[in-house]
Parts: C-alpha cells; structure tokens; sequence
C-alpha cells in the first residue's frame, strides 16, 4: 500500500513521465448463495424493419440490414449466428406497427414508402409470405431462438384529444393468420411480442395501459390456441417499450396469471447518436450507474405483480437514432454494453437484446461487410463462460474497475468479468472466495489454488485505440478466418496463485475452473 501511494505520489511530481501505475485490488465473491437467474440465452440481439433510406444526422446507417433485405446467403452472417448455437434473435423495431403480413385475407404486399404524415416517416409495409418462409428456413439452419414482434396498432385508431394515443382493441386477425402458417409449417418461434414502444409516454404512439393488458391477453388466447401442446408453446411477451413506474404497475396488475411470460423493456441510456460526449459516457461509470434504478424498478414490479414472469431488456441500442458513427460498434462501447449485461444480470433479468446484430451504427457485426466488430466477440465470450446463476461481488478499489460473477456456464467453476474503464490505471486483482453468509468481513478462500490454473480472455482494442473495430484477444487480433468462420478463442492457462493482471482500457474474463463455490454446486 505504502509503496503503491509512494509510486502514485512520485508519478504525480513526474507526471510527465508516468504514463500508468497499477493498483491492488482485492475481490469478494460471495459463494454460497446466488443472488440472481438469468435465463440459459440472456445473450440476444435484434434485427429491425428499418429500409436503406432510414437516415439520422445525414447518414442513412442501415443499408441493406433490414429484414426485409437483409442478404439471408451471407457466409459470415450464418456463421456468426452458429457460432452461438443458439443466438436468441428479437425481430421487431420502430416499423413493427406498421407491417402488415400477407397471410390470410392480405393478399396485396405494399412495401415502405417515405411518407411524412407516416409513424417514423414511413407508410405501411408488408411481410410476404415467401420472405417469411426464407427466413425461416435460415434460422432453422444457423439455430436462432426468435422473438418475433407483432403489429399492435391494427385494429386502432388515433384519439381526438391525443394526437399519439391510439384508441380501441388489438384487431388480431391477420396475425391469427400469421400464426396459422407458421405452426402449420412448424416453424419454431421462441415467444411472441406485441407492440413496439407504445407503453408510459410512447414514442410515436401510444396505448393505455389497461388497453395493452386487454389485447396481450387476446395475444395469450391466440397462442395456446394455434399451440395447443403447452411443452412446445412460444412465449407471450411485453410491453416491449419504454419503463414508467404508473403504466407498467397498471399494465401489470390488470394482467391475469398466465398471460405474460416475460415483461420486456427498452433501455437507450446513452442519449442521441449525435451527441459529441458519447465516448465520456460509455467510460464513466458514474454515468453508467445510473440507470441500475430502472432495472430495480421493473424487476420490483415483477415481483410484485406477475411473479411468473421474468424481466428482459426487450431492445438497447445504448445511443437512439441508430448510434454513434465514430463510436457505437467499436471496442469502446465494450465498457458501456458489458457492463450493462453483468448489471442487469444481477437484477435478475432473463434476457438482454442488443440493438442490433446488424444495422446502423451499433451493430454486431459491421453493417456493410458483416464482419464481426469488437462486442460482438464479447458477448460471444459471455454467452459462453457466463452461467445463469448470478453471485454478489464487491471490491474497494477504483469505481473505473467493474467486476460481475455467475456460476461457470459449463465444467465448473466461477466465471468472473472485469472491466478497467480506466485509461491511466491497471489491476492486480486477487480473487476471493467468500464462505460468510452474514457479515462482510472477508475471510480465507476457500480452495488453495497453488499449482491450478485459470483461463483468462483478455480484450484490449487494436493499437491501443479504443475506437478501433479490431479487437485483441489475449494479444492476437480476432480476425474470421480463411474459410469465413468465427475464429477459435482460446484462453491463457495462468497459475491460478498469481493475481489476475488487468491492463488499463481492457476486459478481462477469467474461469476459475478450481474455485469451490456451493451456489453453483
Ligand atoms: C502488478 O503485477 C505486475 C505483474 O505481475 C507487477 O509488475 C506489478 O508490480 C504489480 N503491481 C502491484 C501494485 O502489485
Ligand atoms: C440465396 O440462395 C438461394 C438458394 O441457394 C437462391 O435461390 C437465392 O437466389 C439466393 N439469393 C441471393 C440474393 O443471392
Ligand atoms: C429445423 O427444421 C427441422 C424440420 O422441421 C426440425 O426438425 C429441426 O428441429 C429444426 N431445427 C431448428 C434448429 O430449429
Ligand atoms: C408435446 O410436445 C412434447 C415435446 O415435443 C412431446 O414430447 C409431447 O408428446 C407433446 N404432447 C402432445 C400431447 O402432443
Ligand atoms: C464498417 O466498416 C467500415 C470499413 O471498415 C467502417 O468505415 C464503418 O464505420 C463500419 N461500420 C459499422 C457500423 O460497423
Ligand atoms: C485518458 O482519458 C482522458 C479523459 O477522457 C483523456 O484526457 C486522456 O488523454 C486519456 N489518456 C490517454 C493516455 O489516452
Ligand atoms: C482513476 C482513473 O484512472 N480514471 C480515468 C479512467 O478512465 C477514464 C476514461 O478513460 C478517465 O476519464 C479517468 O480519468
């Protein structure tokens, strides 16, 4: 400690010469009860309806990524989604209260059209059959689990008073339609969501949320109707849109059991694309924190209210209006996106779907050649390493250190993550594990690790640039190999004694193979 506060003190008189000094940190895993689930596919991420002339700030970032031309023969696309086995998918999006499909009595298939009195700018669209078939067949072949999003507007009609309130019940014809092909053609859907955006404020409409509990559980009598065998029966999603405490608890309460299986909101926490400090943003973490009372807030009101659901982020892009051009799909929005998983996580929500798998500027994968950017590596890495079972961890050192445990998600062991937003300082964290169910006073681990190993991935950005679209893995850039596959992420093998090292502006994932934890026994 001594020595630390010497070095920090002799680096402050020689700033100039001292670039980064390191700091001890010891970390506190409480190991013998969770804290929270998560579901087996928390990882999940979105495709939109967005056409090629959807522009934000002079820019029109979506190209050929939505769904509607999204190119389904694309090489890395596919093997980007295998490499998941499965990835959960949510199709929906701004236009989803627009879309129209052409099943049943809709046999004409309009597309988009700019028009200015249109929701978002746009008339209605359409879903052709045979679109829905292709993409179909494509998911059978690459493994998705899908949420797909429902029209929730049909049927309604803008108030008189309200120029964004729409008015009178769910029309579910033509998505009763819809769902007869699909089961019929036995195509599998994970869970079904109505509406985009309508619920508290809206954005460009908006339903009551007495009204919204009404037509969701027309939504649940439709399902169990069209699948009757209650094993392989998609799930019933909503409200799908921004949280306020009045319209969720409403909507919740006049909700009867059975209806609602998972209660999914939106989070944009980081502002509008456009704005200049979004890279201070994504690497503040006192910026970061504050949206944790949303995730408390909509995980209290399921408890309180529908305890047989479970909370999802629904969709989070971080930045709205498509995302930061400069910043969004590059290895600095690893700070923000990682650390909302492990936040979230620990609220007890089931799933978190990233805007988007491609399209605009916070995308997964690079929304013109599809090769993967840096976050797309990461949640690769949490959706392998990152069980379900969530522990309580805490340290005192820097507030620009993150650390999230869960029980492994496979052979054993505690996966842990850390995340350095810190630009000057590095980590030697040493792990402990925390048998004390009752105070906070840290006592012996409980395994010796001397001469067992753990695996650690270390993410560092390309030249030391956080904004680069390159990411390094353990010192090699991650790069798709010849043939086009994801390529292998191998860990480093380190002496399980040693402290783990964490670099300044780095991720670390770390499986502690060795590490005797009872919650996840
Ligand atoms: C942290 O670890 C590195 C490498 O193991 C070592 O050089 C450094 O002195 C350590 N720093 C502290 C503060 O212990
Ligand atoms: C994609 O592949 C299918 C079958 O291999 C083919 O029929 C279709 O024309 C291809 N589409 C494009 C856009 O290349
Ligand atoms: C793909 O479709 C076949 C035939 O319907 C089905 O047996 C299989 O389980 C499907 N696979 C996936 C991953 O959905
Ligand atoms: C329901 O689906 C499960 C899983 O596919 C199957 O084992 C079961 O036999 C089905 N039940 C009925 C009544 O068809
Ligand atoms: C896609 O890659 C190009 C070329 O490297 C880059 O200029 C662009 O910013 C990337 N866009 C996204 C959204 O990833
Ligand atoms: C570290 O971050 C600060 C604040 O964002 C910035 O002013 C500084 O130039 C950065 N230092 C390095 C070495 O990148
Ligand atoms: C304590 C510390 O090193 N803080 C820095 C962490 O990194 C952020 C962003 O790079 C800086 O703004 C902090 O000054």
């Amino acid at each position: 400690m001594d020595a630390k506060r010497a070095f920090l003190s002799i680096c402050i008189v020689l700033s100039l010469f001292c670039i980064s000094y390191s700091e001890d940190v010891k970390l506190n895993v409480k190991v013998v009860t969770s804290i929270a689930r998560t579901d087996d596919n928390f990882i999940c991420a979105t495709l939109d309806w967005w056409p090629s002339d959807k522009c934000d700030y002079g820019q029109c970032p979506w190209e050929q990524a939505g769904i509607l031309n999204l190119d389904l023969n694309n090489t890395i696309l596919a093997n980007a989604i295998k490499a998941f086995s499965p990835l959960r998918i949510r199709l929906g999006g701004s236009l989803q209260d627009q879309v129209v499909y052409q099943f049943g009595r809709t046999t004409k298939c309009p597309q988009f059209q700019k028009e200015e009195d249109g929701l978002f700018g746009f008339s209605l669209g359409c879903l052709p059959q045979d679109r829905w078939d292709q993409i179909h067949n494509f998911f059978n072949k690459t493994g998705v689990k899908l949420t797909f999003g429902l029209n929730a507007l049909i049927g309604k009609k803008k108030s008189q008073e309200d120029p964004i309130l729409w008015k009178g019940d769910w029309n579910t014809l033509n998505a009763a339609s819809l769902m007869a092909y699909t089961a019929s053609k036995g195509y599998k859907i994970d869970s079904y969501e109505l509406g985009n955006e309508l619920s508290a404020e809206g954005v460009s409409a908006r339903i009551e949320s007495v009204q919204y509990a009404k037509d969701i559980t027309k939504l649940r009598q439709l399902v169990n109707f069209f699948y009757p065998n209650a094993t392989t029966r998609p799930k019933v999603l909503g409200p799908a849109g921004f949280y306020g405490k009045e319209w969720f608890d409403s909507f919740l309460q006049h909700t009867a059991p059975g209806v609602v299986d998972g209660v999914t909101h939106h989070i944009y926490n980081l502002g509008a694309g456009v704005d200049s400090t979004l890279i201070n943003k994504v690497q503040d973490p006192f910026f970061l924190s504050q949206v944790a009372q949303t995730f408390k807030d909509v995980s209290t009101a399921v408890k309180d209210f529908t305890p047989w659901a479970q909370p999802w982020v629904g969709e989070s892009g971080g930045a709205f209006n498509s995302g930061g051009k400069d910043v969004s799909h590059t290895f600095v929005n690893g700070f923000w996106y990682l650390d909302q998983l492990g936040m979230t996580s620990t609220f007890n929500h089931g799933v978190y779907c990233r805007q988007a798998l491609i399209g605009g500027n916070y995308a997964l994968l690079n929304t013109t050649s599809f090769i993967p950017n840096p976050d797309y590596y990461g949640a690769l890495l949490w959706h392998r390493l990152m069980g379900s079972n969530v522990l309580s961890v805490s340290h005192e050192g820097s507030p620009y250190l993150r650390a999230y445990a869960h029980c492994a998600k496979q052979g054993g062991g505690v996966s842990v993550i850390l995340i350095n937003m810190s630009n000057s300082t590095s980590f030697n964290v040493s792990i402990n594990a925390d048998m004390n169910l009752y105070t906070d006073q840290v006592s012996d681990s409980v395994a010796d690790e001397t001469g067992k190993k753990r695996e650690e991935y270390h993410l560092t950005p390309k030249d030391g640039n956080v904004q680069s679209d390159v990411v390094l893995l353990n010192g090699n850039p991650l790069k798709l190999t010849q043939s086009l596959e994801i390529p292998e992420m191998k860990p480093a093998l380190v002496d399980a004694s040693s402290p783990i090292r964490v670099a300044s502006d780095s991720i670390v994932f770390v499986r502690l193979t060795n590490f005797g934890a009872p919650a996840c026994a």
